[in-house]
């Protein structure tokens, strides 16, 4: 046992205690790909998968923090430990409106049955996802009964959180028939949960109404989850216990159709199918080219060889076939 590895799993050890500033060491130390990071890796995997990770996704600004921000407060009072992570978004938003979200959340932060994990999206294009990944695994196995992970509703990032959450709410608001076909009709598709939020204003009713019609169009196979559509106000809490309900009946729902083991399987090996795509990027990446490809860089140029042939020594070369 190496000392990176008696730190992590003391780190470990304590963020299961309670204890928030080794939860945020923890996933700083992976997010960073430390030596700390890397050795207690395989701790925090075999200690997690108790949590329910409860993905929240949707259009910018449809109210997905303070939807998050009401869904800790019910979870709380229900005596569950809630951990968050947010992504920022990675474009077309003010810093204002970050700052705005890490304070609604951090009403909180004197309850140590809450932690809140902001990530940026920004200047870790592709890594985005690993860190994300990594950030709920450790709350995972630091015994947070729900783990919440807010995406904006756009992008490559959405679509693997959704294969990492159980369960996913997709957030949209009224009056916004464009909005909805905004929302990648593929991320619609996956919705756990539909949410129209934002219920206190005019045309709630109706959008409700769209939303039900349009997915009423699919023909739900018997014994298949029918995605309820419920209507919250975010803001004073209106419609949070029986959203809360929803998800809970879901995850009861995963669990006894077998749909939560078939989940988990096809989770499993879309990280390690990430992971290895990662690895051998990295491999790439510190491939000297100038000195271990330079004669197939060169009988390209003299067009003996072409770079498709050449690309396939390149990944043999770094993966070899046995
Ligand atoms: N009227 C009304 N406004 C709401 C409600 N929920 C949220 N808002 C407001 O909507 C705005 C956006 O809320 P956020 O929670 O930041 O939305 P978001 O989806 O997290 O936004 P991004 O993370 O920037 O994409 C804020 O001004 C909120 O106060 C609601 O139920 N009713
Ligand atoms: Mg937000």
């Amino acid at each position: 046992v190496t000392d990176a590895e008696t730190r992590g799993i003391e780190l470990l050890t304590r963020g299961r205690s309670g204890d928030i500033s080794a939860v945020s060491q923890l996933i700083t130390a992976l997010e960073g790909d430390s030596a700390v990071g890397r050795a207690v890796r395989p701790h925090v995997h075999s200690a997690a998968g108790h949590a329910h990770v409860l993905g929240v996704t949707g259009a910018p600004g449809s109210g997905k923090s303070t939807l998050v921000n009401a869904i800790m407060r019910e979870a709380r009072a229900r005596r569950r430990s809630v951990g968050v992570v947010a992504v920022d978004p990675s474009s077309s938003l003010t810093a204002g409106s970050i700052l705005g979200d890490r304070i609604r959340m951090q009403e909180h932060t004197l309850d140590p049955g809450i932690f809140v994990r902001s990530m940026s999206s920004r200047g870790k294009l592709g890594g985005l996802a690993r860190a994300t990944v990594d950030a709920i695994a450790v709350l995972d196995a630091a015994g947070r009964d729900l783990v919440i992970v807010e995406t904006v509703g756009a992008g490559q990032a959405d679509v693997e959180i959704v294969q990492i959450a159980q369960t996913t709410l997709v957030v949209s608001v009224p009056g916004l028939g464009d909005d909805i076909q905004a929302i990648k009709a593929g991320l619609l598709e996956t919705a756990d949960i539909h949410v129209v939020n934002k219920a206190d204003r005019p045309e709630s009713n109706r959008t409700v109404a769209s939303l039900v019609e349009m997915l009423g169009l699919r023909c739900a196979e018997p014994h298949s989850w029918t995605a309820p559509v419920l209507s919250t106000e975010a803001l004073n809490g209106g419609g949070i216990r029986e959203l809360l309900d929803a998800v809970d009946e879901h995850l009861a729902w995963l669990k006894s159709s077998g749909e939560f083991t078939r989940r988990e399987r096809e989770a499993a090996l879309a990280r390690i199918q990430t992971v290895a795509s990662d690895l051998l990027l990295k491999r790439m990446r510190e491939t000297s080219f100038a000195t271990d490809f330079s004669a197939e860089v060169e009988a390209v140029i003299a067009r003996r060889l072409d770079p498709h042939a050449a690309a396939v020594r390149l990944i043999d070369h770094l993966a070899p076939r046995r």
